[in-house]
């Protein structure tokens, strides 16, 4: 049925999900060696039997990954070449162009710092950018929106988006949150860290003091994150924080593993 759509002129929200959930078969958010070479093939005959030409944007990309065996393509560079009736998606590639910016709408939109944005969160979000890229809409398609972008992006399936999960809108080349996933530690193990460098045991890190501890992470995880990145580390943790204070439970969106704001475990 999914491959069907690829013949449509213009496919829906939900249509695009279900191609993409279609041609992810292993669900890692990612299609990639295989699956992105039979979609490519599918695309092609689609496009034939429909008697519609590839359109630019599907020449480029056909022609880009069609022997590119390490390549993997993501939820937003799948919608730059299908026709998705409304791009809905790409407002947010419009929106947050840098981590900074991400982490900044992040703290916005997460109005009861759960840690998580939930689906009336997600809404509200989605509104924003509907209502600052001009585009109309009503009640119901905000409903399908909000719904889809959950769908997409809720890798574990518990309803609401935690920031790696949310993270996947960003380019990869921006999204070093994905590589902070690697270097994530246990909520002991974390706690530990912040009070160490908390220095002067205020309750927050103020940019020095994370300025310290970025450094000496890097200098433990060589292989994962880049020494000469750290102002960019920097500059988005701090987007995180209350006006410069970055509290624990900021930090441990980025750092900790576990969801601090659980219950400890006795
Ligand atoms: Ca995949
Ligand atoms: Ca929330
Ligand atoms: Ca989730
Ligand atoms: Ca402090």
């Amino acid at each position: 049925m999914a491959n069907a759509y690829l013949q449509g002129v213009e496919i829906s929200a939900s249509q695009f999900l279900d191609i993409f959930h279609h041609y992810d078969k292993d669900g890692n958010g990612y299609i990639e060696g295989k699956e992105l070479q039979s979609f490519i093939k599918e695309l092609q005959q689609a496009r034939k039997q429909a008697g519609l030409e590839l359109t630019d944007q599907m020449k480029a990309f056909v022609q880009e990954y069609e022997k590119n065996t390490d390549a993997k393509i993501g939820i937003v560079e799948l919608v730059q070449i299908l026709p998705t009736e409304e791009n809905f998606l790409l407002f947010f590639r419009q929106q947050l162009k840098s981590c900074a910016e991400f982490m900044q709408a992040w703290r916005c939109y997460d109005a009861d710092h759960s840690g998580y944005i939930e689906a009336d969160e997600l809404k509200n979000f989605l509104k924003d950018l509907l209502q600052k890229a001009k585009k109309p809409y009503d009640e119901k398609k905000l409903d399908e929106y909000t719904h889809t972008t959950l769908k997409i992006f809720d890798s574990n399936h518990d309803g609401k988006l935690c920031l790696a999960e949310m993270a996947r809108l960003l380019p990869d080349e921006e999204n070093f949150l994905l590589k902070f996933q690697n270097v994530k530690m246990v909520r002991r193990e974390f706690n530990k860290i912040f009070e160490l460098y908390d220095q002067d045991e205020n309750g927050y890190m103020d940019e020095n003091e994370l300025d310290a501890l970025l450094k000496d992470l890097c200098e433990k995880n060589k292989k994962v994150l880049e020494v000469n990145k750290i102002p960019t580390y920097k500059t988005a943790i701090m987007a995180l924080s209350d006006g410069g204070k970055l509290y624990r439970t900021e930090l441990a969106l980025v750092l900790c593993a576990e969801d601090i704001s659980a219950p400890a475990p006795l």
